[in-house]
């Protein structure tokens, strides 16, 4: 296919999926609205539909909660073919919604899309986004205050479906001490739609459903939740984009907030700056993440550890010494960056988020290695993103090995990825 017609097709897999001012990942498998999907996909949107590209972020916040918590999914319609369900999280929003959040990309959006509806003279574009501006203040405010208690300059996941790489091998220590029991009968529909090869264990699942069990039990009150949680990780990728969203919003903080939110939100960002600049390893080469509850750092190698280039100007030796292991990362696969690399003793280059590539992770990556000056690896990630989209199309996520699309197919995220690094 041309570049443009598969621009065109990029856009039908939006409008295939859109289900009313909001898109679903993909039909089926994932048949709600997704935080951090949504994000991105209103920046896929604002390359040619700005006013489209707004209402995806509007209708995310129908789900926020008053604390301020932007939850991972908003079950705007029933749907059967997804576990689990609202009656599993019972959390009581007016509109139904998980109890969990995910990354908060939300704010990297919202300036892209700010900035585009700008750039195009959509007319309403500061009264809306003054509004996005406000919600996304609020849930910097809820990350920092019940996800940073202690003060850490770092934010936690209580559930590894938080990190968005729910079956990471960063997880798998942290995650064994959760007991597979559950209250909760467990009725995966995953499996149904997709190779169970290419998915999360069943014991993934069990010990995923026991965290929501228990945080239920909580009332969904944080500071219970907090004191309780079995899964404790203070995670370098949440805390980059939480970071790098922060700048974005300072950014615009100017002409869409206060000066009283300017500063509130420089004093979060330089918490979070230092706190994240604490992790560098420079015996791995990367970033590592914290196991709150064993006090230990988390080696396992995966690609959350490239992800603070979105958040920090790293000095020359911390830029060639990264650079160089992504591109041993690269080494010897059609496609990369893989989630977990294939020297890992973890490596399994078709299921989830032990192996497989994710175009979203390589548009945060490439973002952030042209950040640091390293324009020329950038440049070579997105190209190979785009390319391996127009072999084998819109999958959900790749195999570094061979190149093929895995996963759900006719996937919004991908879809919009290809929109925006192949500009
Ligand atoms: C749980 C929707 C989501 C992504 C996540 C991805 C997967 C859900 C699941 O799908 O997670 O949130 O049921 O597997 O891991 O990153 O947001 O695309």
């Amino acid at each position: 296919m041309t570049t443009l017609r598969m621009e065109e097709a990029a856009h039908a897999v939006l409008a295939r999926n859109d289900r009313g001012g909001y898109t679903v990942p993909t039909d089926r498998l994932y048949p709600f609205q997704w935080n951090w999907d949504s994000a991105f996909v209103a920046m896929g949107f604002a390359t040619f539909d700005v006013d489209r590209a707004f209402r995806e972020l509007e209708r995310l916040i129908e789900g926020q909660w008053d604390d301020g918590m932007i939850p991972h999914i908003v079950f705007h319609a029933p749907s059967d073919t997804y576990f689990p369900g609202p009656d599993v999280w019972g959390t009581k929003h007016h509109v139904p919604t998980s109890g969990i959040t995910q990354p908060p990309v939300f704010g990297m959006a919202l300036r892209h899309v700010y900035e585009a509806a700008v750039a195009s003279g959509l007319a309403d574009a500061e009264t809306r986004a003054k509004v996005l501006f406000q919600a996304a203040l609020r849930s910097h405010r809820w990350w920092l205050a019940a996800r940073d208690p202690e003060d850490l300059g770092l934010v936690s996941i209580l559930h590894p479906w938080e990190s968005g790489s729910d079956n990471s091998p960063a997880w798998d220590e942290a995650l064994a001490r959760a007991p597979t029991t559950t209250s909760t009968a467990i009725r995966r529909k995953d499996t149904s739609h997709v190779n169970a090869a290419m998915r999360p264990r069943d014991e993934d699942y069990q010990r995923f459903i026991h965290l929501v069990d228990v945080y239920r039990d909580c009332g969904w009150n944080p500071k219970q939740q907090w004191a309780r949680a079995p899964f404790k990780v203070a995670d370098v990728q949440m805390t980059a984009i939480l970071a790098r969203a922060t700048a974005d919003l300072m950014h615009l903080a100017g002409i869409l907030g206060s000066e009283n939110d300017r500063a509130e939100l420089a004093q979060m960002q330089g918490r979070l700056v230092n706190g994240l600049a604490r992790r560098w390893r420079p015996h791995l080469s990367r970033f590592v993440s914290l196991d709150l509850i064993s006090g230990a750092d988390i080696e396992a190698p995966t690609q959350a550890g490239f992800i603070p280039l979105v958040a920090l100007a790293l000095d020359d030796a911390q830029r060639s010494a990264i650079t160089a292991e992504i591109r041993r990362w690269l080494d010897g696969m059609t496609v990369g960056i893989p989630s977990a690399p294939a020297f890992s003793p973890a490596f399994e280059p078709k299921r989830y988020w032990r192996g497989p590539v994710w175009a979203v992770i390589n548009w945060l990556i490439a973002d952030g290695l042209r950040l640091n000056g390293a324009e020329e690896l950038a440049r070579h990630i997105e190209q190979s993103t785009v390319r391996t989209i127009e072999n084998v199309g819109f999958c959900e996520y790749f195999d570094p090995t061979t190149g093929e699309g895995l996963g759900g197919d006719t996937f919004s995220w991908t879809a919009a990825a290809y929109l925006v690094l192949g500009r």
